[in-house]
């Protein structure tokens, strides 16, 4: 078995070409991106892997439904309501359903199990957690707001001094993980957000304690191609995080979790020249890690398995 902790439209691809090639595999997904509109539970980050997995998701996007419709949206606007979020109408079954359920008694992990056979997808995803937690972000001027909203709403325009986890220190981790992790051959963290997308599932109680022991099999994959982050906002919250927005400063934000690093190529030269010595516990690879097609989420998945899994 194979574990992979994701969160975020960056991790998407890295889970669809593992699954192309391996079916025994467990993600564990965050859930810190999870919110409430409109009355609704949203949890953008398992419902990208379902979509994903069940080839439903609007790959262009990268997050909703292949061909989805917006006529709710539209007409929510048409009624003066705000309507920065965007949900499809066939994405809104997952939000409508998964409230019932919540409001019915359910876990999120029931729930998501659910859906996951509900959509024919062969594995499981776990939430990181059952208890909600929320990431916040701190403009200069104090004002505190959702993750969602800072991106979505207000486009990232706003300069920001702090980025935290609201409510993390009561969330437990979801009962299966530690014996998921512990019965992993490999634990993979997507290349997602360092900060928003795998550290907010790093960052619950007692998940570093799990891991500083198996840090052998836990893999990184980055979220940099030439000392650039692929896509996304990870430069913003890592400064905000005082993390120096480099292939530098991921090492160091992950060094403690892990022995194995996959950075792409083209940061080989500075990685060798500047980095390697500061991490004599870490093995560097190098390779193509850029997943821009199906054919290249299938050949990282290949080479992850084959210099990790079945080596
Ligand atoms: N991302 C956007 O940039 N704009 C949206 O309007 C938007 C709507 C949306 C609806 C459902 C869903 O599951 C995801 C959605 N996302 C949207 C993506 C999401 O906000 C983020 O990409 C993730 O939370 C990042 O981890």
């Amino acid at each position: 078995m194979i574990t992979v902790l994701a969160g975020g439209t960056g991790s998407v691809k890295l889970v669809r070409g593992l699954f192309s090639q391996y079916k025994d595999m467990v993600v564990i997904s965050n859930v810190a991106d999870n919110f409430w509109f409109y009355g609704l539970y949203i949890c953008p980050d398992i419902d990208t892997i379902i979509y994903g997995l069940s080839n439903k998701l609007d790959k262009k996007k990268g997050w909703g439904i292949e061909k989805d419709t917006f006529n709710f949206l539209n007409y929510m606007k048409s009624i003066d309501e705000e309507t920065w979020f965007g949900l499809g109408d066939k994405d809104l079954t997952m939000h409508v359903l998964r409230t019932k359920m919540l409001k019915e008694g359910k876990k999120l992990s029931e729930i998501t199990d659910y859906f996951t056979k509900k959509y024919n997808i062969p594995i499981r995803i776990i939430p990181a957690s059952d208890n909600h937690y929320e990431t916040h972000i701190v403009t200069l001027h104090k004002k505190e707001m959702h993750l969602q909203e800072f991106w979505i709403k207000y486009k990232a325009s706003i300069p920001i001094s702090d980025i935290f986890y609201r409510g993390i220190e009561n969330a437990q981790l979801t009962e299966s993980i530690s014996e998921v992790l512990y019965n992993s051959k490999a634990i993979i963290f997507a290349p997602g957000n360092p900060i928003t997308s795998i550290g907010s599932i790093l960052n619950i109680q007692s998940l570093s304690k799990i891991i500083e022991p198996l840090k052998e099999k836990v893999i990184i994959i980055s979220p940099f191609v030439s000392n650039k982050i692929i896509s996304g906002p990870s430069e913003i919250y890592m400064s905000a995080k005082k993390i120096h927005p480099s292939i530098k400063g991921l090492i160091d934000f992950y060094s403690e979790f892990t022995t194995n690093m996959v950075f792409s190529k083209k940061d080989k030269k500075e990685i060798e020249k500047e980095i390697t010595k500061d991490y004599s516990h870490i093995n560097f690879y190098f390779t193509d890690i850029i997943m821009n097609s199906t054919a290249k989420e299938e050949a990282f998945a290949k080479y992850l398995i084959s210099n990790f899994i079945n080596s």
